[in-house]
């Protein structure tokens, strides 16, 4: 195990719900956080963040949501970092995730799913810099 940077961003239809301080807990609770802030995602920010998916047929509905309202993102540290919050988030269809995770707890479908998480070491860092001064 290593220690690890991953990227979380508590979404739009979580902050709407108001249960960004909910998440928050969850996170502080097994992680650092290292760095956090709230802001609204211009249509740049979000094509470029999710700029892999860009030929996906989900992608204009994703940059959508994503720029529909504020986000909190969060730098967030520790030992096997990425995937101890991929399974703390849960499955990306919210309605298949496992019991106790975020994504189950807080998300509604496939896309109204609460949180971002980084799928890599690579990603985690790469994620980080594209939202937060090293
Ligand atoms: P992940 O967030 O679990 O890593 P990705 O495949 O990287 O999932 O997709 C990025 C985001 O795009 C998802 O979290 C979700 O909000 C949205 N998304 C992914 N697949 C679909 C889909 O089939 N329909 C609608 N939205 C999707
Ligand atoms: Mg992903």
């Amino acid at each position: 195990m290593a220690l690890e940077t991953t990227l979380s961003i508590i979404k739009p239809d979580a902050v709407a719900k108001k249960v960004s301080g909910r998440i928050l807990s969850r996170l502080e609770e097994q992680f650092n956080v290292v760095a956090m802030k709230k802001l609204h995602l211009t249509r740049e920010q979000a094509q470029a963040f999710y700029a892999v998916h860009k030929e996906r047929p989900f992608y204009p509905a994703l940059i959508d949501f994503m720029t529909s309202g504020p986000v909190v993102v969060l730098a967030l540290e520790g030992e096997d970092a990425i995937k101890r919050y991929r399974e703390l988030m849960g499955a990306t269809d919210s309605t298949k995730a496992a019991a106790g995770t975020i994504r189950k707890d807080f998300g509604t479908d496939m896309q109204k799913n609460a949180v971002h998480g980084s799928d890599s070491v690579e990603n985690g860092i790469r994620e980080t810099r594209f939202f937060f001064a090293p």
